[in-house]
């Protein structure tokens, strides 16, 4: 088994504060030219030792092969307005030259089981240590609007606090509220969709009377 976790996990800690600063500016720099920021907030993570000695046990990956089966041991979350934000930001981060995309799924058209939404995305991330050399990382970028990330935070605290603990009754219902989140979701984004057009109207109408 690993010995330095300390020294192993580095790599992957400076790839999610890097990523975080990234993420984070973008939005900055969204909200300084346009009107609007397709990204609402950022977290990130590295997974904690138990979990990646869980998950090697759980799909018996052998540990030379560590780097590369465990895709999420550095992981970022961006949270979108829309769910056009959520496109919106994987085209900026398909178009980035810092980092490679290298496996997407996309949970928002496939929900999962659970009833689970958002959008994965598996990326190769260059960081350089004290002697300049280079070591690049697997990161997982999940992108996810703000009423799939309040049902997908709620859903994991209740599972952690009690695993495998429902009753398929409460599972079916965590699976309508999942389905409701989204439906806001949509509405939103018409609503959203009402109001720009009426807007783009208004101004057409306000530059033929000029
Ligand atoms: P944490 O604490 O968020 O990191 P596996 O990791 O083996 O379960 P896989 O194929 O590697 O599966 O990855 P998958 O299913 O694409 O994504 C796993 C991650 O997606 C989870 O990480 C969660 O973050 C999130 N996720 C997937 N399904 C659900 C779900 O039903 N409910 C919630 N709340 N989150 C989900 P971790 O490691 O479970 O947790």
């Amino acid at each position: 088994m690993i010995k330095d976790w300390k020294k192993f996990l580095w790599p992957y800690q400076q790839a999610v504060n890097e990523l975080k600063v990234k993420f984070r500016g973008l939005r900055v720099s969204y909200l300084d030219q346009t009107n609007h920021s397709p990204i609402e907030f950022v977290t990130g993570r590295v997974k904690p030792v138990e979990s990646i000695e869980e998950k090697l046990k759980r799909r018996y990956v052998a540990e030379e092969l560590i780097e590369q089966d465990l895709q999420d041991i550095a992981g970022i979350r961006i949270m979108c307005p829309f769910v056009e934000d959520v496109y919106q930001v994987i085209d900026v981060i398909h178009s980035r030259t810092d980092m490679t995309v290298v496996e997407e799924r996309d949970y928002i058209q496939n929900d999962k089981p659970s009833g689970y939404r958002s959008y994965h995305m598996v990326i190769e991330y260059p960081v350089y240590q004290y002697n300049e050399e280079k070591k690049v990382v697997l990161a997982e970028i999940q992108l996810r609007t703000l009423a799939m990330n309040f049902w997908a935070t709620l859903e994991h605290s209740l599972n952690y606090k009690y695993p495998n603990d429902y009753a398929p009754e409460v599972k079916d219902r965590l699976k309508d509220v999942a389905q409701k989140a989204y439906e806001l979701d949509v509405e939103m984004s018409e609503i959203r969709k009402e109001i720009e057009e009426s807007h783009r109207r208004q101004q057409l109408t306000q530059n033929l009377k000029q």
